[in-house]
């Protein structure tokens, strides 16, 4: 089945980074972002055909106990003032879609020496030159409707770390930094179609309920194919065989990146709780071709990163 999906791939770059609360310097400048219906319709515009809609293993299920994996994504990406006040870290999906990697690539690490990927293919895999095209169901965690824009979503990964904010105070104003860069194979085919994978990253409250997506655009936004676009290299030919412009460096499968995001979230209304930080990838419309290679960076607390969401963060 899966070798019948003739298609494009996608995958996600997320690179994350925490520096973090009491201490921390706030924003100066640097960054940004310069790279730059369920059923199966095929769309005007489409240079090449995509035969699946569906994963090959609709999952639900769990991958068993990932603490360990979690733990480690999350000691990666921790600047010490965070770490001091994780409660609990954890990972579900398929393992095989999360990595702590060290391999230069596409500006990451930054200031630390590892960073961490996550992706709707082999976290492992994505090294390589856009015009390598890779795509993999991994079996993974399908969630019905799970996409910001309703879609179902399939092979995603989620990573998730629960803060003690009890005793945090309001000097200096006590800010959650991470950084982050979205890639993917779906570029430039499936601009414009149902295959939206998305990145999100949702601040859930001490029930664990969400409260609010902070990965956002610069235009407010969350991360999809189409919402993207505007922040990504314009590559063009196909997604299976893209022609440049590729993303800069061209040292990843993905055929389209974006720059390296940074959100800020002001923590001053959260102080005396517990809060969770939930992020999240998935593939939508399908779960094939995306030889995942998702970097998140870590470690790196850099201060003065110039936020590139909306602005209340
Ligand atoms: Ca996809
Ligand atoms: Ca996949």
């Amino acid at each position: 089945m899966k070798i019948k999906k003739s298609a494009v791939v996608f995958s996600v770059i997320v690179m994350l980074f925490f520096p973090l609360l009491p201490g921390y310097s706030l924003p100066y400048a640097e960054n940004i972002d310069t790279t730059s219906g369920e059923e199966k319709q095929e769309k005007a515009g489409y240079q090449e055909e995509r035969i699946s809609s569906e994963p090959a293993v609709i999952s639900m299920f769990s991958f068993g106990d990932n603490t360990a994996l979690a733990n480690d994504l999350i000691d990666a990406i921790s600047k010490p003032d965070l770490k001091d006040r994780i409660v609990s870290t954890t990972y579900e999906g398929n393992p095989d879609q999360a990595a702590v990697m060290q391999t230069s690539l596409q500006e990451f690490p930054r200031s630390g020496n590892q960073y961490v990927v996550l992706s709707t293919g082999r976290a492992s895999n994505i090294a390589g030159v856009a015009n390598t095209f890779s795509s993999v169901d991994m079996g993974g965690v399908h969630i019905p409707g799970g996409s910001p824009d309703g879609y179902n979503a399939n092979d995603v990964a989620t990573l998730t770390v629960r803060l003690d904010l009890t005793d945090l105070t309001t000097d200096p104003e006590p800010r959650l930094v991470f950084r982050y860069k979205f890639m993917s194979e779906e570029p430039p085919s499936f601009w414009g179609s149902q295959f939206q994978d998305y990145f999100t990253a949702w601040v859930k409250d001490s029930e664990g309920n969400r409260l609010e997506n902070i990965a956002l655009l610069p235009n407010g936004n969350p991360f999809t194919i189409d919402n993207a676009r505007p922040y990504m290299n314009q590559v063009q030919g196909t997604s299976q065989s893209p022609i440049a412009p590729f993303p800069s460096p061209n040292d990843v499968v993905y055929n389209a990146t974006t720059g390296i995001h940074t959100t800020h979230l002001d923590l001053t209304d959260l102080i005396g709780q517990e809060i969770e930080l939930e992020f999240q990838i998935g593939d939508v419309g399908d779960s094939v071709y995306d030889s995942a290679i998702s970097l998140i960076c870590i470690s790196c607390s850099k201060p003065g990163w110039q936020q590139s969401g909306v602005n209340r963060y």
